[in-house]
């Protein structure tokens, strides 16, 4: 898979590409992520990439043309076939896990990373596939949203996990909560680990973790139960 983050803030997003996960996963040339400075792609002499609104208003919109720029720079490298330029912002289509599910079966990504007050309204209608938020709380730029995005996606790429079967045993995966875990010593400060972890009864113990997954989703996420699933 292919993504390309498109940013102001280029900084920001570099970071966390290049830890853990997310690294080993473009070492082994399984994903392919490229982050792109807007500023890189700026029209005029002085490099803007952002103005005052039309009509009056706080902050500033991220201008169309180094956006169109940019997203077709990237279009024309790959003969157009990228499969969505999706627009991290919080009126988006909320993300959750079937949707990262979706996104990790495509081939090729745009992310746009939109920072100050957004931007202008003429990209979203020309360029953009899809629009996605986060969650329902206001941060101040798409930086860390697609970063979420990205995290949530490469890790259910084929082979990026070791334990081929862990992606698909996180919470929410399969509607439910995960289990709790323990870890050696059996007990610390006197307090025991399930008896049943220790048995070696692998039928007792996908009971047991299952009858935790449910009695924990009923606590705290009764909605997850409730819904159908994608
Ligand atoms: Cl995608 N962008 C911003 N700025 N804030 C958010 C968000 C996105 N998702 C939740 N909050």
């Amino acid at each position: 898979m292919r993504i390309d983050i498109i940013t102001a803030l280029p900084d920001i997003v570099e970071g966390p590409l290049q830890q853990s996960i997310l690294r080993r996963a473009a070492e082994r040339r399984l994903v392919d992520i490229r982050v792109h400075d807007l500023r890189a792609y700026a029209t005029d002499k002085h490099r803007q990439i952002d103005d005052y609104p039309f009509g009056g208003g706080a902050g500033m919109v991220l201008k169309p043309e180094p956006l169109f720029a940019c997203v077709e720079a990237i279009q024309d490298e790959v003969d157009g076939k990228v499969d969505e330029v999706i627009y991290l912002t919080p009126d988006g289509q909320t993300l959750d896990q079937p949707l990262a599910n979706r996104l990790s079966m495509k081939d090729h990504l745009v992310l746009i990373a939109g920072h100050y007050k957004g931007i202008d309204q003429r990209v979203r209608d020309a360029l953009v596939t899809m629009e996605v938020s986060i969650g329902d709380y206001v941060l101040s730029g798409g930086e860390l949203p697609a970063l979420v995005l990205v995290d949530a996606v490469v890790r259910l790429i084929p082979d990026v996990l070791g334990d081929a079967s862990s992606a698909l045993t996180d919470s929410f995966q399969d509607g439910l909560l995960d289990a709790p875990v323990y870890t050696r010593p059996a007990e610390f400060r006197g307090l025991r680990v399930p008896e049943v972890l220790l048995s070696g009864d692998h039928q007792r113990i996908d009971a047991w973790r299952d009858e935790q997954r449910i009695r924990k989703t009923k606590e705290r996420r009764p909605d997850l139960l409730a819904c159908e699933k994608d």
